[in-house]
């Protein structure tokens, strides 16, 4: 049996749901609202220690980390492949991944939540997510003592913005050489992409318009319209997904 505990059809979650729906698979979705702190409960944490989605349990084996869990899919269950043919096609999916992961979701999630989540929090919420940082390990109770904090410095701030623009360079740049990310055909990178870029679009309008980036936006529109994206959207329990943000990994600090 599949077991997907996810949280709303957004950045990282929805990569494997997307996966799973393309593929056809059926799973046990296990909704875990991260605003109301689901994933601070024990039973939660015995799967996955620093209480982060999106975990995939599989025949009782624990597998995280979105993409590799996307991975996980693809090999496990290869029908309807969602990974190119060629070895250089296959390096684009692997290397979009890992794009996606340090330089794109990071950057989205902490300007959605200082922008959006957290200044619409009540207090009563906060003092809660303070009162269960115990819990957590020290490098994810350090990432959210500081997002409880409220105020993100400038710095942070403009760098995410940069590395953002910069993002939506690439891709762009990338969809003028090929109709989708890792070449002709759909795959993995798609999917890795398709709902951080949506929530991009949220947290820095007037980046990925149709006049500064066209070949995004016809990307987007022709993911949209793709049944697997749009079951995965429907899973949504909140309004807007792409408008609900938890703090996410911490953008990388060296190399
Ligand atoms: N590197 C992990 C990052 C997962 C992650 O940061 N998930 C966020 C949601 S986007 C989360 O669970 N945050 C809740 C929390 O830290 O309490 C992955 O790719 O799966």
């Amino acid at each position: 049996m599949l077991e997907l505990y996810h949280w709303e059809p957004n950045v990282d979650s929805g990569e494997p749901l997307i996966c799973l729906k393309e593929k056809g698979l059926a799973f046990q979705s296990r909704y875990v609202d991260l605003l109301q702190l689901q994933q601070r409960e024990a039973d939660f944490l015995r799967l996955n220690p620093s209480g982060q989605v999106p975990v995939l349990v599989h025949g009782g084996r624990v597998i995280t980390e979105a993409g590799l869990v996307m991975l996980y899919l693809e090999d496990t269950f290869p029908q309807r492949p969602l990974m190119p043919q060629s070895l250089a096609e296959q390096y684009e999916v692997h290397f979009w991944i890992k794009y996606a992961e340090e330089r794109i979701v990071p950057y989205v999630t902490l300007l959605g939540w200082h922008g959006i989540t957290r200044p619409a929090l009540a207090r009563a919420a906060i003092g809660a997510a303070r009162e269960t940082l115990g819990r957590l390990p020290q490098e994810r109770r350090m990432l959210w003592e500081k997002a409880l904090d409220g105020a993100c410095p400038d710095d942070e701030i403009s760098l995410a913005r940069e590395a953002l623009g910069a993002a939506a360079h690439r891709l762009e740049r990338s969809l003028e050489r090929a109709r989708w990310l890792a070449g002709g055909s759909y795959s993995l990178a798609d999917i890795a992409l398709v709902l951080a870029v949506r929530a991009l679009r949220v947290v820095m309008p007037g980046l990925l318009t149709a006049e500064r980036a066209p070949r995004t936006v016809d990307w987007l529109r022709r993911l949209e319209e793709r049944p697997a994206v749009r079951e995965t959207l429907a899973l949504a329990r909140v309004p807007a997904p792409e408008r609900v943000f938890a703090p996410g990994p911490e953008p990388a600090r060296w190399g």
